[in-house]
C-alpha cells in the first residue's frame, strides 16, 4: 500500500468544493475543441501519462552567490527531501520520480530505495558532482575536474562518476547526468584543444563502465561558474560529444544554459532530427541560468519547445526524451514552486498536442506565414487547465494543488520536527 504524505480526506475535501465547476469547465472545453476536430480525452489521456522528475536538491530553498534565506521546516537529508518529492507527486500526479546528486544526496542505496517506495516513486538519472569538493576528497576540482590538466583530478573525477553509476544501478536509475564547471576565466589560461581532448578522453572511461541498458546525458552551459570559456560551452560541442561517445550518449538542454534570445526550440529540433536530444532540464530566465520557475518567465517559449517535441514524437521511432525540472527557489516554497512548475510543464504539453499538424504543414508548403504562426497561437492561446486538473482528479492528485497543499499545512507541521536552517552563502547551479 503506498503512503501518502498528506492525509487523504484533505485532498477529498479539497476537490469535492471543486469537482462540479471542474465537470462543467471540462465538458465545455471538450465541445469548443470537439468542433476543432480534437478529442479532450485523447489529450487528457496523454497529459496523465507525462511525467517531469523532481531533482533532490529542488525541495530545498536556494540561493544566490549572495545568499541563501531558507524557509521553515527545510528538508534535513534526502529522506526528508523524498517526503517533499512524495508531496508533490500526490498532489500534482506528475512527478513519478527523483533524481539524486551525488554526493549531496548519499545514503544507504537500500535505505534510498526503501524511502521511495514506500511512496511509489522511482529514480530518475544520477547526477554527479564534480564542480565542488567533496569532504575528505583528495584532489581539488578547482581548476576543472574531468577536463583538468593534472591526471589525478581527472581520474578522481571519473572514479566519482563511476560510482554515481553503480549507486544508480543500486536503487534502479538508467542514466546519468554529467555536468562540469570546468573552463577558464582568462584568455590564455588553458587550451582549448587539449582541454578539451582531456574532457573526451575521460567521458569515454565513463562511457565504457555505463550499463547497456542506461543512458548518459551531458549538459551544455555557455558560462558559470567558469566565465571566458567553459568546456562543454554549447549545443554544437554537446552534440560533439555525444557524437563521440556513442549511442548511449544524449544532449541535455538545459533551458537557462544558453545567451538571452537563443533560439531553443531550434536546437531542441536540431538535436531530435539527429538522433540526440536526451532530455530537458525545465526552468525560466529573464537573463542568465536564473533557474526561474518552468513557465514563469516566457511561457510561449516553453509551448514552443513542447510544439517540437510533439512534432518529433510523430517523426522519429523510439523518440523518449527524459523531463526533469531544474530550478533554484530563493523566494518561494519550492514543494508550491515545483508542483506549480510540474503543472505548467503539462501543459504546455497539453497545448503542443492541440496543434493542428495537417493545417500547419499546409500553411508551410503555401508560405502563409500567417496561417502558419496562427495555428501555434490558436493552441497556445487555449486554456488546457481543465484538461490537467481532470487528468489529477482522475489519478487521486488535487484538483487544486497548491490550494490543498496550503490546506494541509504540510509545511508548518514539518517545520516542527524539522530544526531551523541557518541562511548564510548560498549558491546553486
Ligand atoms: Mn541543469
Amino acid at each position: 500500500m503506498t503512503e501518502t504524505m498528506i492525509d487523504a480526506s484533505i485532498v477529498e475535501a479539497t476537490n469535492a468544493k471543486r469537482e462540479a465547476d471542474l465537470r462543467t469547465d471540462y465538458d465545455s472545453l471538450g465541445e469548443r475543441l470537439d468542433r476543432r476536430g480534437i478529442a479532450i480525452d485523447a489529450i487528457k489521456e496523454k497529459v496523465a501519462g507525462f511525467s517531469v522528475a523532481v531533482p533532490s536538491w529542488g525541495v530545498g530553498t536556494g540561493g544566490t552567490r549572495f545568499a541563501k534565506f531558507p524557509g521553515p521546516g527545510e528538508p534535513r537529508d534526502i529522506f526528508d527531501k523524498i517526503e517533499d518529492c512524495a508531496v508533490i507527486a500526490q498532489l500534482t500526479q506528475a512527478t513519478r520520480t527523483v533524481s539524486l546528486h551525488i554526493p549531496w544526496d548519499k545514503a544507504d542505496p537500500n535505505r534510498l530505495k526503501q524511502a521511495a517506495s514506500r511512496f511509489n516513486l522511482g529514480f530518475d538519472a544520477m547526477n554527479s558532482n564534480t564542480f565542488s569538493d567533496a569532504k575528505g576528497q583528495i584532489q581539488s576540482y578547482k581548476f576543472g575536474s574531468l577536463s583538468a590538466a593534472d591526471k589525478g583530478t581527472r581520474d578522481q573525477a571519473i572514479e566519482h562518476n563511476l560510482e554515481c553509476i553503480e549507486i544508480g544501478k543500486t536503487i534502479g536509475s538508467k542514466a546519468l547526468t554529467v555536468w562540469i564547471g570546468d573552463g577558464s576565466n582568462f584568455p590564455g589560461q588553458t587550451n582549448f584543444a587539449d582541454q578539451f581532448a582531456h574532457y573526451l578522453d575521460s567521458m569515454k572511461a565513463i562511457y565504457a563502465k555505463l550499463p547497456d541498458d542506461w543512458r548518459i546525458y551531458t549538459e551544455h552551459k555557455m558560462y558559470e561558474p567558469a566565465f571566458y570559456s567553459t568546456v562543454v560551452q554549447d549545443w554544437g560541442t554537446n552534440y560533439l560529444i555525444a557524437k563521440e561517445l556513442g549511442d548511449k550518449a544524449y544532449c541535455l538542454v538545459d533551458l537557462g544554459h544558453h545567451a538571452p534570445n537563443v533560439n531553443i526550440e531550434m536546437i531542441v529540433s536540431r538535436l531530435a532530427q539527429f538522433g540526440k536530444l536526451g532530455g530537458f532540464h525545465f526552468n525560466d530566465s529573464k537573463y542568465g541560468d536564473d533557474d526561474l520557475d518552468a513557465g514563469a518567465i516566457d511561457p510561449y517559449r516553453l509551448f514552443l519547445v513542447f510544439n517540437e517535441l510533439v512534432d518529433a514524437e510523430d517523426r522519429y521511432e523510439n523518440f523518449n526524451p527524459a523531463h526533469m525540472l531544474d530550478q533554484s527557489h530563493n523566494v518561494t516554497d519550492p514543494i508550491e514552486s515545483l508542483m506549480l512548475s510540474a503543472s505548467d510543464v503539462q501543459r504546455a504539453y497539453a497545448q503542443a498536442l492541440l496543434v493542428d499538424r495537417q493545417t500547419l504543414a499546409e500553411a508551410q508548403q503555401a508560405n502563409d506565414a500567417l496561417a502558419a504562426t496562427q495555428e501555434l497561437r490558436k493552441a497556445y492561446r487555449t486554456d488546457v487547465e481543465p484538461i490537467l486538473a481532470m487528468a489529477r482528479l482522475e489519478a487521486g492528485g488535487a484538483i487544486d494543488p497548491l490550494a490543498t497543499y496550503r490546506a494541509a499545512s504540510y509545511r508548518t507541521k514539518v517545520a516542527e520536527i524539522r530544526p531551523v536552517v541557518e541562511g548564510g552563502g548560498g549558491g546553486i547551479v
